[in-house]
């Protein structure tokens, strides 16, 4: 045995992946842990993907709804998804192979803002919780849980769930003990629920382990293996033009008064832009900064490393193979200045207005009146999911939306007249940024938008064909507010699918 279950009573319940993965009855709703990567079951997903292969053979029928903190990795979703056997998903995910299930209609997705998740399944939304299967880093002598690299949804899991599996990973650092801060009475109902106790990032209201009745748990799995964990590309001209701009204006908006020296909480998405917004923030001129995000990654770190960065509150990490070996060797270091909490506290509109939260997220497109979508393709298709950014931008103190002008190598103007989806409407986007620039839509009415927009953020080759479409909106829309022709408004997306690309020949 690893030496990490110290509670004597438990010991008994160590078995094997397979053994425990025979334990699940078809139509389970089973709440995993997991969070961009980080502290997902390792084993149990691929043991339950077995069984489920087995059954889809002898034509027995074993389904199950999974449910999770956020994306996982290919051995949770990838591994369960490509048996056919996952009938709902939700709140978010980011696998290639569960893209597939929910875009051919095998599994139904529920796209769910993050921080509504853990009252959803309090309120009994998700119906019954059959199983909680959470990964940790150790069972204290009394039983309670070290929670490892996230801690998500495991809180209302382990307490909602009928059964528990736990999987001990040995991969994680035991280090990682006291960095985590877990608020209980958030898990209250209304009208018992009590005010979020949280005035500055670095503030812990709660304890350091979670806790979970024994008699609940069936098996526990001994693992030792890695988190996903993805090395980052080289930045790249678009990043780093987008974070200049980004940076640029923040500087503008010190010099205005608008925001204080040390400017607010930062949140930052993940991914190329957030990285490059990062690294401006080491080598730029901002002391003594804190975050209030959602996720740890690499720029973080190093932010914290150089004194810029004082604290940093999230859920979870997602780190490079590098930084997470770093993590683990030296999480001991970084126990006072990085605080992992439960997604319904990391995301809490509450704290993110009280404390005046800078938002920065990555979106698909945004139209000329400053809608954002960040979740479909063309309409109809699913890519991620709304994540975390519905809860940050609704309640920043200004919300800022990033990506480059065109995508398909040009083919997608990320600018359009109307998006195909709507995940944040015009009244919670302050700022938009591609590689060409930055538009700041605070102050503005629509119309006025729609021309800032498209004088600053559009790709001079969607331009000209933006500016067309306002004047045949304003010759036929139906009143001058936020013009529109409705035959054409969506007219860009339907020349995509039918012939490969925005662009009128
Ligand atoms: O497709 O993979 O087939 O090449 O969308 O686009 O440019 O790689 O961008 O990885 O930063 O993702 C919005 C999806 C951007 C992400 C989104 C295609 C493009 C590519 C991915 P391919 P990129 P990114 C908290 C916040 C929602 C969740 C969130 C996201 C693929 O940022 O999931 O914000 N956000 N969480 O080709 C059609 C367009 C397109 C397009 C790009 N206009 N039309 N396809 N693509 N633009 C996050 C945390 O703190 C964890």
């Amino acid at each position: 045995m690893s030496g990490r279950i110290h509670n004597e009573a438990l010991r008994s319940k160590v078995m094997s992946a397979p053994d425990a993965a025979a334990l699940v009855e078809n139509g389970w709703s089973i709440g995993f842990s997991g969070f961009t990567g980080a502290g997902y079951p390792k084993e149990f997903p691929e043991a339950l993907a077995a069984r489920i292969d087995a059954a889809n053979r002898h034509g027995e029928e074993l389904r199950v709804n999974v449910l999770t903190g956020a994306s996982t990795a290919p051995e949770l979703d990838g591994a369960l998804a490509r048996t056919g056997g996952i009938n709902f998903r939700a709140p978010y995910q980011s696998d290639p192979d569960m893209r597939a299930a929910i875009n051919n209609g095998t599994s139904y997705y529920s796209d769910i803002h993050l921080s509504h998740m853990g009252p959803q399944v309090s309120q009994g939304f998700h119906g019954p919780m059959h199983l909680a299967v959470v990964e940790v880093t150790a069972i204290t002598e009394d039983g309670e849980l070290v929670p490892s690299s996230s801690v998500g949804m495991n809180r209302t899991y382990l307490d909602y769930a009928d059964k528990v599996v736990l999987e001990v990973n040995t991969w994680q650092s035991e280090e990682l003990f006291g960095m985590h801060d877990i608020y209980y009475p958030i898990g209250e109902l209304p009208p018992n629920r009590p005010a979020l106790p949280i005035t500055h990032p670095g503030d812990r209201i709660g304890s350091k382990t979670l806790k979970v009745d024994p008699d609940k748990i069936i098996a526990i799995i001994e693992t030792d293996a890695p988190d996903r964990n993805t090395p980052f590309k080289p930045l790249d001209h678009d990043s780093l033009a987008i974070a200049g701009h980004l940076l640029d204006f923040l500087g503008a908006e010190v010099k205005a008064g608008r925001l204080p020296k040390n400017l607010l909480p930062l949140q930052s998405g993940v991914g190329n832009i957030a990285n490059a917004v990062l690294a401006g923030l080491l080598e730029g001129p901002f002391e003594q900064l804190t975050s209030y995000t959602e996720v740890i990654q690499d720029g973080m770190v190093e932010l914290l490393d150089s004194g810029k960065l004082t604290v940093a509150s999230a859920t979870a990490f997602s780190l490079s193979p590098n930084a997470a070996n770093k993590m683990n060797d030296e999480a001991a270091k970084y126990r006072d200045k990085i605080i992992l909490r439960p997604q319904d506290v990391s995301n809490h509109p509450e704290a993110i207005r009280r404390m005046g939260v800078i938002s920065c997220n990555g979106m698909i497109e945004a139209d000329i009146y400053g809608n954002v979508n960040s979740t479909h393709v063309m309409g109809s298709r699913m890519q991620n999911g709304i994540g975390g950014s519905g809860d940050f931008t609704r309640n920043a103190y200004f919300s800022s939306f990033v990506t480059p002008s065109t995508a398909k190598g040009g083919a997608i103007s990320c600018i359009v007249p109307m998006v195909n989806h709507v995940d944040h409407t015009e009244h919670d986007v302050s700022v938009l940024i591609t590689e060409q620039g930055l538009a700041d839509l605070r102050g503005l009415a629509p119309r006025q938008r729609a021309q800032r927009i498209i004088d600053n953020c559009a790709h001079p080759d969607y331009k000209e064909p933006l500016r067309e479409y306002v004047k045949l909106a304003e010759k036929k829309a139906n009143g001058m507010h936020t013009p529109h022709d409705l035959a054409t408004a969506l007219g860009w997306h339907v020349r995509f699918l039918e012939t490969g690309t925005m662009v009128q020949h």
